[in-house]
């Protein structure tokens, strides 16, 4: 029986340079395989040593690579290499050679984890840019989410609909904030030319990104910098400047320009402090909820901006502190309690609706089906540079 459950070998670090790599390897034969190839530098031999001891040594013999082995279980190695792209391939390839069959580590986190939204958490911890949205997507690894769907079943189950129905509401209301766990949040910087995007781009991510000319008009092409407001991971995108009248050498950018500003979650709309009559809208006003109006330049003028705008000042800074938290209370309106339930994943999202929709006919058995799927099947993962 053992003879049919195969011997994994999976690189567990990142691909690319770094220290160390560490390849695990499990299964029946983990112990042969590296034993075959690895040779400690003092007795005993691997398979004498005790879990967890640590074991210096070398691969493929007297002259090979330095690794340190260390068994982690009865049948679970742990090899630790040179951090290189050669290293570990080579040790994966007499792994391969000795009977253990290569994995990823993507598809050894969706067998190994127990459950489907364990491993996906899992998955998505790896790819989140914050601690607090790590902290999040923790609670969802030990089991927030799977705990509120098997609570929507048991309602089901219980004939408790209005209670299946709050629970669903609830979970669904946070489907778009946690899919930005992973994926930033987008704002677009938009206005006239030289009224200082790039400059506030530079200023709110506190190092220089973008792009700024003296010349009016030079950002082109759309340049992106990532930072975090308050734990929460966003993109600031800076944009040709928005006009009527294109000069042609900047159609193209302008034309980028209104494709970002249509799928922005919020768009800074920016002018010149000492303009004020300046026109606002550049026909985004259709969108009073994702603007956010900013006067720079507050450094050159003394009359006061109107209220609709906050004053600011790249060049000085006055005003950034407080353009950062309406950004940040913008994006985020409210947050997640400790320990609550948050969907992660567009597919997750999908689900529910589908969910809701089945109880709102009230086809309940197949709601539950449906809901117990979602937690014991392993799903597509849809995380990874979701737009
Ligand atoms: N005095 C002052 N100058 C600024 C400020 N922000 C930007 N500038 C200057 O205005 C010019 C245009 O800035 P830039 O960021 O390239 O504008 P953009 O075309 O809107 O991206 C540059 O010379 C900047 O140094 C500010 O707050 N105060
Ligand atoms: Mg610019």
């Amino acid at each position: 029986m053992t003879k049919s459950r195969p011997t994994i070998a999976v690189r567990l670090t990142a691909p690319g340079r770094g220290a160390v790599a560490t390849i695990l390897v499990s299964g029946p034969l983990s112990l042969p395989a590296v034993a075959s190839q690895f040779r400690p530098a003092g007795s005993p031999p691997l398979a004498e040593r005790p879990l967890d001891q640590i074991a210096f040594g070398r691969w493929g013999g007297p002259e090979g690579e330095e690794v340190v082995a260390c068994r982690r279980a009865a049948e679970q190695i742990e090899i630790h290499c040179h951090g290189g792209q050669a290293a570990a391939r080579a040790i994966l390839r007499d792994l391969c050679e000795a009977g253990c069959q290569e994995n990823s580590w993507q598809s050894w986190i969706q067998q190994t984890e127990e459950g489907p939204l364990r491993a996906a958490a899992r998955l998505a911890l790896t790819q989140c840019r914050t601690q607090r949205t790590a902290g999040i997507l923790l609670d969802q690894y030990q089991g927030s989410l799977d705990t509120a769907i098997r609570q929507v079943i048991q309602a089901i189950e219980q004939s408790d609909q209005i209670a299946a129905q709050q629970l669903l509401d609830t979970l669904l209301g946070w489907a778009e904030f946690g899919r930005h766990l992973v994926n930033p949040w987008r704002v677009v910087l938009a206005g006239p030319p030289n009224v200082g995007k790039s400059s506030l781009i530079n200023a709110l991510v506190g190092y220089h990104r973008a792009i700024v000319y003296d010349q009016p008009g030079s950002t082109r092409d759309a340049v992106s910098a990532e930072t975090a407001i308050d734990g929460w991971p966003v993109q600031f995108t800076d944009t040709a400047g928005l006009r009527t009248k294109a000069v042609e050498l900047e159609a193209a950018g302008i034309a980028h320009t209104q494709a970002n500003v249509a799928t922005a979650h919020l768009v800074i709309l920016v002018r010149d402090a000492r303009e004020e009559h300046a026109e606002w809208d550049h026909g985004l006003d259709s969108l009073p909820e994702r603007v956010l109006r900013v006067s720079n330049k507050c450094d050159l003028t003394d009359s006061l901006v109107q209220t609709e705008s906050l004053a600011v000042s790249a060049l000085t800074g006055q005003g950034i502190a407080e353009l950062l938290e309406q950004i940040g209370s913008r994006l985020v309106p409210r947050t997640p309690l400790p320990g609550e339930a948050v969907l992660f994943e567009h597919s997750q999202g999908k689900a529910l609706e589908q969910a809701v929709g089945m109880l709102n006919k009230r086809r309940f058995s197949d709601a539950t089906r449906l809901l117990k799927r979602f937690v014991t099947t392993a799903q597509t993962p849809d995380l990874i540079n979701e737009v």
